[in-house]
């Protein structure tokens, strides 16, 4: 009686719930994929990342005592499929039965589903409670309600899990420290880059094959710092506890040029592929506040972040099901401009952003929402383009977090399902924010002509053009007054600008997404409208 465990690229925690009975005869399959490499062109720091961290996860259970079966890219016979290797894996150790744990997308799910069929094998299927709400916990609590509101699923999950409670009730009186996470760093603060690793034999084996095979993906593939084994992950894990933790919330939606990290965790990366927990990071936020090592609206804006908006995007993209990603609310089909892969454009805000995600494989929230993702819904991008763009581009990016971030909150292509307006923003948000527009050829202050700041003609473009959708939304109705007030000359010109811009546009770009030969992208270089409100 052998069983098959197949452990999958972000399944790489050694208490996974198909590992907890300890080995035990079974045989753990990993397998590098084809397949999950191109079905979108992910950035070659990303694939390096896997591919490094899944050799190690391996290494690290055979030393538990595991056998572990490790299919490599290039290893003969390689089906490039999760199935082909699963009904080959099942022949090669007569094996008698699967165990496996939901997979984070729909696409691999169903996958996992036909397995049974593929190999005549009974298919255990278990939960991934490596999730603090699972799948049926949050139908429960979305089944009952009229609107998802992150902000009440978040109490209950506080509620839940204890965290910064006190007698039942949150301590420090309030739920939500947000509006206290909105300042704007004074210059000369030393911001605390996140520590990177020095790749060791295993790593640099899957930089040489990452160079070779991936050429031609988005991004740079060195210098590769990520930390790739669990032991260096709890070393990230302690350095933003320590060091970043404390001016977390303070900073949290500011924008610094050079400055790709912040106060940010950078823990995205490690959280999503299972080299650390969610369940590890919150309690050690929660211990270091209890140490009074951090103030309480930094780890309450952290935990936030964690058991409300990480648990909430992952119940809302199983619940939504399979359909979720086909609505485009606002009917969007401008194809996505090349700039978004080349960094080549005179907008600063944008042009820094796209630099630094070729770089890092990172960009921080408020730049993935309020200007990369903020510019493609202004300008009306197809969702299914910009969607595939954050899955290639972030090493963090896994559909079951992507899709909702992007289609959602960032998008507003779900009509309000994810958050009740959508996030559109001026060149006076980005100019409060950061410090882009100060270096920037355009004038942020101006708002129609070839030298304005281009979100601003875009905002009431986009307002207007979209008012028979979102003119009867009340957080809406304050900025439909505003430019109502707009005199209609004003109002023409102001769309005429937009329009101007819209036409300087470069064309598609969907080529560098999609898989087909490969082909290096050209390197990047390196009145006042309203504002946003974020709620995070
Ligand atoms: P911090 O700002 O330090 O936050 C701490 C942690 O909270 C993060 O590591 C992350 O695990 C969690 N978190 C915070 N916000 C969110 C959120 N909205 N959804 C889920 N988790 C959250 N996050 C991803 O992990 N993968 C993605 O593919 C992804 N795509 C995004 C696309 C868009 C358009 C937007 C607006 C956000 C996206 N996010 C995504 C959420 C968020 O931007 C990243 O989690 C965060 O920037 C990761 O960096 P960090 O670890 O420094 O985060
Ligand atoms: C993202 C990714 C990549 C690039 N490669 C692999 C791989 O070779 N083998 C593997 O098991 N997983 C990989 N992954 C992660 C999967 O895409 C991920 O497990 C599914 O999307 C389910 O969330
Ligand atoms: Fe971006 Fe406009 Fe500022 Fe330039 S002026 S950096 S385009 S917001």
């Amino acid at each position: 009686m052998t069983t098959l465990i197949p452990v999958l690229g972000d399944q790489l925690t050694s208490d996974l719930a198909s590992l907890r009975g300890g080995p035990d005869g079974a045989v753990v399959l990993m397998v590098e994929v084809a397949a999950e490499t191109h079905y979108v062109r992910h950035h070659k720091k990303k694939i390096a990342l896997i591919f490094s961290a899944m050799r190690h996860f391996a290494e690290e259970l055979r030393a538990g005592g595991w056998t572990v079966d490790y299919v490599r890219l290039d290893d003969p016979g390689n089906t490039g499929s999760f199935s082909g290797e699963v009904v080959r894996a099942v022949a090669r150790h007569g094996a008698s039965r699967i165990r496996v744990v939901e997979a984070g997308e729909w696409r691999v799910d169903a996958m996992i589903a036909g397995w049974a069929a593929d190999t005549g094998l009974p298919v255990e299927i278990l939960p991934d409670d490596r999730f603090l709400c699972s799948r049926t916990d949050f139908a429960e609590w979305a089944g009952a309600r009229k609107r998802l509101v992150m902000e009440e699923f978040y109490r209950e999950m506080r509620k839940r899990t204890g965290l910064l409670m006190r007698a039942g009730k949150p301590v420090g009186t309030r739920w939500n420290f947000d509006a206290e996470n909105r300042k704007v760093p004074p210059r000369g603060l030393n911001y605390p880059a996140p520590p990177t690793f020095v790749p060791d034999a295993i790593t640099t084996e899957v930089l040489d094959l990452v160079a070779d095979r991936f050429a031609g993906h988005f991004g740079d593939l060195e210098p590769f710092g990520f930390a790739v084994t669990r032991a260096d992950a709890l070393i990230a894990l302690d350095h933003f506890i320590a060091v970043a933790l404390p001016r977390f919330g303070d900073y949290q939606d500011a924008i610094v040029e050079g400055q790709a990290f912040l106060y940010h965790a950078a823990l995205s990366p490690y959280l999503n592929c299972g080299l650390l927990t969610a369940r590890e990071v919150v309690q050690a936020a929660q211990a270091a506040f209890d140490r009074g090592e951090v103030p309480l609206n930094a780890a309450e804006g952290f935990i936030r972040q964690i058991i409300g908006w990480r648990e909430y995007v992952r119940g809302l993209y199983f619940w939504a099901g399979p359909d979720y990603a086909k609505s485009n609310a606002l009917q969007a089909t401008r194809d996505l401009p090349a700039f978004y892969w080349t960094g080549e454009t005179e907008m600063r805000c944008l042009a820094q952003s796209v630099a630094q995600v070729k770089r890092e494989a990172y960009n921080h929230h408020i730049q993935r929402l309020m200007v990369l993702g903020n510019f493609a819904m202004l300008i009306g991008v197809e969702p299914a383009q910009v969607e595939e763009w954050y899955l290639v581009v972030y090493a963090d990016a896994y559909e079951w977090v992507e899709l909702p971030n992007v289609h959602g909150m960032s998008q507003f292509a779900d009509g309000g399902i994810l958050g009740s307006k959508p996030y559109a923003g001026g060149g006076a948000y980005i100019n409060r924010m950061s410090d882009h527009c100060g270096r920037c050829r355009y004038d942020v202050k101006q708002r129609v002509g070839p030298d304005a700041c281009p979100f601003n003609a875009l905002y009431w473009d986009f307002l207007a053009r979209h008012r028979d959708k979102l003119g009867g939304n009340n957080r809406l109705l304050r900025m439909y007054d505003n430019w109502d007030r707009f005199a209609p000359e004003r109002q023409k010109e102001t769309r005429e600008s937009a329009a101007a811009f819209l036409k300087t546009l470069p064309p598609a770009a969907r080529e560098w997404a999609v898989a087909q030969p490969d082909a290096a992208p050209p390197a990047p270089p390196a009145g006042p409208p309203p504002e946003a409100v974020l709620e995070r």
